[in-house]
This record gives C-alpha cells, sequence and structure tokens, in this order.
C-alpha cells in the first residue's frame, strides 16, 4: 500500500482545520495584507506574520506524512542554471488541508486585491499551485533564479519550519544579496508580473540552512485552466 493510500494518511487528509476562523485568528488580516501587497510596488519582497507557531507544528507534521522527491539538482537552461538541494512533494491530494489553506489565503488575497488598485488589470486571482518544500541542515538550497513568468501577480511562500536565508539578489550571480527575515508561520510574498508599479521579475536565492526547513509555495499560474483545483 502506498504511503497515500494508507489509514494514517487519510485520517490526516484534513478538513481537520478551518481555515477562515483560523486565518481570522491569525496575524494576517486583510489590512496587514493590502499594506503588505502595496508595498511591493517599491521592493521586491515582503514578509508578513501569518499562523501562529502552533498551527505551524500541526503543519509540519501534516506535510511530513507527503511523498517527498528530490529536487532535479540542476534545472533551468544549459545557459541559465539553477542548482536546487531539496526534497520536494508538488502532488498534494485536492483533499489536503494545505489545499484549504491555499483556498482561505487566496480568498483573503483576491479581497485584497480587489478593494485597492494594486493590480494591472482586473484578477480572478487563486493559489492554484501548491508545492512543498523541505531543505535539511547543511543542504545548497537553491542558488538565484526568478519563478516563471506564468506565475503572476504575487507569489507567496509560507514558511512553516526552521531557518535559512531567503535573499533578494541582483542577477543569476547572486550579487548584493539582501535577506528577506522570515521566521516559521510567516508569509513572504514576491511580486510577480501584473502588480502594479513592479518592475522585472526578482532574483533571489535561498542559502544557510542550518534547522530543516519546510516551506509551502503558493502561485497563480495563469496558464492553468479555470476547471480544476490545481
Ligand atoms: O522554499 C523557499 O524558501 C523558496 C524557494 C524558491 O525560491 C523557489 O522554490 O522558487
Ligand atoms: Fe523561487
Amino acid at each position: 500500500m502506498s504511503l497515500i493510500q494508507s489509514p494514517h494518511y487519510m485520517r490526516d487528509m484534513v478538513n481537520e482545520f478551518d481555515w477562515l476562523a483560523h486565518l481570522k485568528a491569525s496575524p494576517l488580516g486583510q489590512d496587514q495584507l493590502r499594506c503588505a501587497l502595496s508595498s511591493l510596488s517599491t521592493q521586491d519582497m515582503v514578509a508578513v506574520p501569518c499562523l501562529e507557531k502552533g498551527v505551524c507544528r500541526v503543519l509540519v507534521r501534516l506535510v511530513d506524512a507527503l511523498p517527498f522527491r528530490p529536487a532535479r539538482p540542476v534545472t533551468g537552461s544549459s545557459t541559465s542554471p539553477v542548482f536546487q538541494d531539496f526534497q520536494l512533494c508538488y502532488d498534494v491530494p485536492v483533499t489536503h488541508a494545505l489545499w484549504g489553506l491555499a483556498e482561505s489565503l487566496g480568498r483573503l488575497f483576491r479581497a485584497a486585491l480587489s478593494s485597492d488598485s494594486l493590480v494591472e488589470a482586473p484578477t480572478a486571482f487563486r493559489f492554484n499551485d501548491l508545492i512543498v518544500q523541505r531543505y535539511t541542515a547543511g543542504c545548497r538550497g537553491i542558488s538565484p533564479h526568478r519563478d516563471h513568468a506564468r506565475y503572476v501577480v504575487v507569489v507567496a511562500i509560507l514558511v512553516l519550519s526552521g531557518d535559512g536565508e531567503f535573499c533578494v539578489c541582483q542577477d543569476r550571480s547572486g550579487d548584493a544579496a539582501v535577506e528577506v527575515p522570515a521566521r516559521p508561520g510567516d508569509l513572504v510574498l514576491m511580486r510577480a508580473p501584473g502588480l502594479r508599479g513592479a518592475g522585472r521579475r526578482p532574483f533571489h536565492l535561498l542559502r544557510n540552512v542550518t534547522r530543516c526547513r519546510r516551506t509551502v509555495g503558493l502561485r497563480y499560474d495563469v496558464e492553468k485552466g479555470a476547471g480544476g483545483l490545481k
């Protein structure tokens, strides 16, 4: 029996969480989010508190039950390789609690984006692309890169555990790297095409992981059909 089919895993395929209630109690309200999103017109990234530590701990337990695989050590093009040293799960079942979180956060984002002139054009923003990444202590992280242009408006990285320096940098060399400090429970927001005032997609990197880092990457892939969840 595969992990996904095991009874233990089924039990954890939660709607154990009322995410809306959690998010209402969370430090991330509509005003904070609007403020953070508007700050992305003048900076590449910003981190905002999002989840309580206790919720992070539960999510760590849930994500560790997922089937991870190693990331491809080298990705990108031959002229612009990106080096990766982490594990990932990109097949999170649609019934998993994380999709509930993505849905609730997406609603919060859509409301924040519509009530202000933050976007270049009206958007059906939602988080339809979800990836869990796990970086063991001492791994090399991910070298300077830009997220794909099909991920629009804003990319959100939720830090669940551990550390690591998540930096914005000037180019592929990693020059002028500036850390965007983020602790477990924080949501790092990165500007993407379609956000008003946004220039080019920011280069960024992750390095210096000394304690197991787990993140959930939430993106709006404009090329994915409107029908399914993913
Ligand atoms: O997991 C993270 O902290 C973000 C890594 C990243 O930039 C990416 O996967 O594109
Ligand atoms: Fe990235």
